[in-house]
């Protein structure tokens, strides 16, 4: 049996790789960061909890990245933890380039060290191509970050590739394109706005606040982009691919979209709140996925409209079951007995 390590199991593509991995038949561990309130929703909303051996990990902290190595034993590491708000990253650049940049080599150091035969998954971004009128954009085009997440991004991104080319590590950069899900966190705009509409249409709250509704960005929906990382791990030689549809809207689009849904006049309900737009934007995304068509036989099936509507719907859903008095998975107890946590053993027999 396969046995894989996800960093960043809690987070949206960590949870749906995990899922998809067990389909699999992989053997699946994932690391997470042992919060005061513990953050595991996503797993239980999959149903793969129970299924899935948790590390406790930092990406601060080497020796517990180095533990986690040796003790999942992966033939195949995904690299998906990192401080993944753009918006954020403005505000804690230092912690941005530590997590988000640094820490990458904190991994593949690990597994030089461990066992240099482990593949690697880099999750690499659209962010690296910034704010140019290039489009569409491929593995080709040049990078121009504008976002210290970005920049630490393409640190990470590099890192990976000198990795492969100096030490022969098989090491992949997935160079994804935003990819969206009922799983999203909620602080990014796809999501804010699926969930905003829902408690709108429901009477919950009133408005919807928004930044800059002008930026485009070539949407996909995540349980795909997933395949796409595992897909890369599976070829003969590790390369780069750019994961995409190859269709761009922008964010007045998708709020337009998600208020039809509900059959709601949007300009009623949202507000453009200026603290909300960033000091630099990426304006522009549109990504062309050729490559990954042909080589890894990859295609994008849930385009734009779709993606809205199943946002829409299922944050609809949950809200509806709260008001009946339900619970969200997130509200349950789910703190993982101790026996689960796998960490390193402590001997105290000095
Ligand atoms: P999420 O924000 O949903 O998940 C991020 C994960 O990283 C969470 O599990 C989080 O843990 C973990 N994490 C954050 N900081 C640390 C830390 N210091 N130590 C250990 N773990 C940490 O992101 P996504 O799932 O959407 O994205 C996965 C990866 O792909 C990220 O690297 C992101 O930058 C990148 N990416 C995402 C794209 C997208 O559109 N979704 C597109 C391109 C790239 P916790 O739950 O405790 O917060
Ligand atoms: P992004 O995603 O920055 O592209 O990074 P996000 O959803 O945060 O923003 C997309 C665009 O929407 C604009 N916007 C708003 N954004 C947020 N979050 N909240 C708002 O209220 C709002 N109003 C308008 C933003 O300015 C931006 O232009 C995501 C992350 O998943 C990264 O980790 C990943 O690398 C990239 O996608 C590809």
């Amino acid at each position: 049996m396969k046995k894989a390590l996800i960093t960043g199991i809690t987070g949206q593509d960590g949870s749906y790789l995990a899922k998809f991995l067990l389909d699999k038949g992989y053997e699946v561990y994932g690391t997470y960061r042992r919060l005061s309130s513990p953050n595991f929703w996503r797993l239980q909303y999959l149903d793969i909890f129970e299924k899935v051996k948790l590390i406790p990990a930092d990406l601060i902290d080497f020796a517990s990245i180095m533990d986690a190595i040796r003790i999942s034993k992966p033939d195949e590491a995904y690299h998906l933890a990192a401080q993944s708000f753009v918006g954020a990253s403005f505000e804690q650049p230092i912690g941005a380039g530590e997590i988000t940049g640094l820490a990458v080599t904190r991994v593949l150091e690990a597994i030089r060290a461990i066992n240099p035969k482990i593949k690697f998954y880099q999750a690499s971004t659209s962010e690296l191509y910034g704010s140019r009128h290039i489009e569409p954009q491929n593995e080709a085009t040049p990078f121009h970050p504008s976002s210290p997440y970005a920049v630490a991004k393409l640190y990470g991104h590099w890192i990976s590739k000198i990795y492969r080319e100096g030490y022969g590590i098989f090491s992949c950069n997935g160079i994804l394109f935003n990819h969206e899900s009922p799983l999203r966190g909620l602080e990014f705009v796809t999501r804010k706005i699926s969930n905003g509409v829902a408690k709108i249409v429901l009477g919950i709250d009133k408005k919807l606040y928004l930044g800059n509704l002008d930026a485009k960005r070539d949407w996909g929906y995540a349980p795909e982009y997933v395949e796409s990382m595992w897909l890369m791990l599976q070829q003969e030689k590790p390369d780069d691919y750019v994961i995409a549809t190859n269709e761009t809207h922008s964010v007045k689009e998708f709020v337009e979209k998600a208020f039809d849904v509900v059959d709601l006049d949007w300009q009623k309900y949202v507000e453009v709140d200026k603290k909300l737009l960033r000091p630099l934007d990426v304006d522009f995304l549109h990504g062309d996925y050729s490559k990954a068509k042909q080589k890894l036989g990859w295609e994008p099936k849930v385009k734009f409209h779709r993606l809205v509507e199943i946002m829409v719907k299922e944050d609809l859903n949950h809200w509806q079951k709260w008001q009946k008095g339900e619970k969200f998975p997130w509200d349950a107890p789910n703190y993982p007995n101790e026996h689960k946590i796998l960490s390193r053993e402590l001997r105290m027999d000095h």
